[in-house]
């Protein structure tokens, strides 16, 4: 057993430290003095209905799974904290960031984002970065991702937009039709499929890929004074990718290299670092900007924004059981403290309804009091009670109704969010055609060298050549307005695939 890695030897691990075996019980408790025979008349059957060891065993297992996400349903988890390094108070009156040296506890969970709970790890796809922080102020997660940007701006879309990355309803397998017709039909999502299509859509690992906040979001000073601001985590142990190719083994041999190269890292003691940082936008420069400042589809390049550092993630405990750790995760974009506020954009709007409604069908409506998503560094007081599981006192003989005259929770007015001004026409705005290519044209032309361009073009190719013809055209005459070679290279590459299938076709 020389040699075997520490998620291998989990188990073995567990032996050591444990000792001596704890006595076995039913769910309610009660000691079992045989799990291996049901209770049966004679040795041949039939079974007792009053076998309660088996009724409790078999009755709890056919309860065993609860809906997987419905989306970044794969996924591993670690435990950390966060350090403040640099003073951003000017900027956000936020618990969590109040004092230099101050330490967060938090959780994270990274992700896949397309496949089941059983797809592979390496697969080509974004990489979901949550981070759940247990402030003193409550709760706050920033939802993110391992690029900054997304395929749509407006969430009305996102149904659809999920439909077609995953499995088509009558074959139940994924279609590159379905995939590239959606693409190719709403070109806002021309930038983030370079992306994905680029060296970063098969990181290494979790641990070697930056994180992104990815939307707006808007900081409030003790003084009431607020900015735009988006978050970055840059990884401390640099970047590595997978090659399509090797991706593509490692999806045949270990599905779960994620998952294992996260726990082992963290079992062996290298502990994986994250180093925060803001970019910062005033309210003048965000009505002056030649973009939406809250279109997801964009980047603030950091030339006009710079990065500024706040301080440093640090993830040096593996979960001790992953459903109750990992799998009962839940986090929300609308988990916010004061200090951090929405912007306006429409996509992080609708993921403030989205997440925590998810959770209250996949977890119940008690899912806060799940321990790994209680706010335990904060007490919860309110007048919500009862609902499925309620696992606490149910805040005990507080009153559950307000205003009342007995004590109960009062109003924290210093929690208070600064009003703000917003005017225009109610309507359904047309997002559309909101400059589709200009940072696409950057990625392609300044951020990317040859090599990597090449690359973009075959994976590209791989996969947009089992797409029907009419689909080919229209993705190929997109990636043309990023770039007229880019879609040259396409056209070609495509084109030796088609001539060959319909050589190999006529023989
Ligand atoms: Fe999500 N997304 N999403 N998403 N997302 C979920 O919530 C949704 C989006 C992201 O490790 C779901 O708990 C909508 C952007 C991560 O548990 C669901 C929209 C970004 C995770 C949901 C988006 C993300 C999710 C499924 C468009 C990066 C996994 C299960 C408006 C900035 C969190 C769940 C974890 C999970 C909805 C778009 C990141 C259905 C409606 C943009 C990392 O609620």
């Amino acid at each position: 057993m020389a040699g075997r890695d520490q998620a291998t030897n989990q188990l073995k691990d567990y032996k050591e430290k444990e000792g001596t075996a704890s006595k076995l019980t039913t769910g309610h408790g009660a000691p079992i003095s045989e799990k291996l025979n049901s209770l049966t008349v004679g040795p041949r059957g039939p079974i007792l209905l009053q076998d309660i060891t088996f009724l409790d065993e078999m009755a709890h297992f056919d309860r065993e799974r609860i809906p997987e996400r419905v989306v970044h349903a794969k996924g591993a988890g670690a435990f950390g904290y966060f350090e403040v390094t640099h003073d951003i108070t000017k900027y956000t009156k936020a618990d969590i960031f109040s004092a230099i040296g101050k330490r967060t506890p938090l959780a994270v969970r990274f992700s896949t984002v397309g496949g089941e709970s059983g797809s592979a790890d390496t697969a080509r796809d974004p990489r979901g970065f949550a981070v759940k922080f247990y402030t003193e102020a409550g709760i706050w997660d920033i939802v993110g991702n391992n690029t900054p940007i997304f395929f749509i701006r407006d969430p009305l879309l996102f149904p659809s937009f999920i439909h077609t990355q995953k499995r088509n309803p009558s074959t139940h397998l994924k279609d590159p039709d379905m995939f590239w017709d959606f693409i190719s039909l709403r070109p806002e999502t021309t930038h983030q499929v370079m992306f994905l299509f680029s060296d970063r859509g098969t990181p290494d690992g979790y641990r070697f890929m930056n994180g992104y906040g990815s939307h707006t979001f808007k900081l409030v000073n003790a003084k009431d004074e607020a900015v735009y601001c988006k978050f970055h985590y840059k990884s401390g142990q640099g970047i590595k990718t997978l090659s399509s190719k090797r991706a593509g083994e490692l999806a045949s041999q270990d599905p779960d290299y994620s998952i294992r190269d996260l726990y082992n890292a963290i079992a062996r003691g290298e502990y994986p670092k994250f180093n925060m940082s803001i970019q910062v936008m005033t309210f003048e420069q965000a009505e002056k900007w030649k973009w939406n400042p809250f279109d997801l589809t964009k980047v603030w390049p950091h030339s006009e924004f710079p990065l500024i550092p706040v301080g440093q993630i640090v993830l040096d405990r593996n979960p001790k059981n992953y459903f109750a750790e990992v799998e009962q995760i839940a986090f929300s974009p609308a988990h916010l403290v004061p200090g951090i506020e929405p912007s306006p954009d429409k996509m992080l709007q609708g993921r403030l309804f989205s997440y925590s409604d998810t959770h209250r069908h996949r977890l119940g409506a008690n899912y806060l009091q799940i321990p790994v998503n209680c706010p335990y560094r904060s007490r919860v007081s309110n007048y919500q009670r009862d609902g499925p599981q309620c696992f606490t006192d149910n805040q005990g003989g507080a009153p559950n109704y307000f205003p009342n005259s007995f004590s109960g929770p009062l109003e924290c007015p210093v929690a208070k969010a600064p009003s703000f001004k917003t005017v225009g026409d109610v309507a359904r705005f047309n997002s559309a055609d909101e400059d589709n290519f200009t940072q696409a044209s950057e990625f392609w032309n300044k951020v990317l060298n040859a090599d990597e361009r090449t690359r973009l073009v075959d994976n590209i190719v791989d996969h947009l050549k089992d797409a029907a013809d009419f689909i080919q055209d229209r993705a190929i005459k997109n990636f043309s307005q990023v770039d007229a070679t880019f879609g040259q290279r396409l056209r070609d590459g495509v084109n030796k695939f088609n001539s060959t299938s319909r050589q190999s076709a006529n023989l």
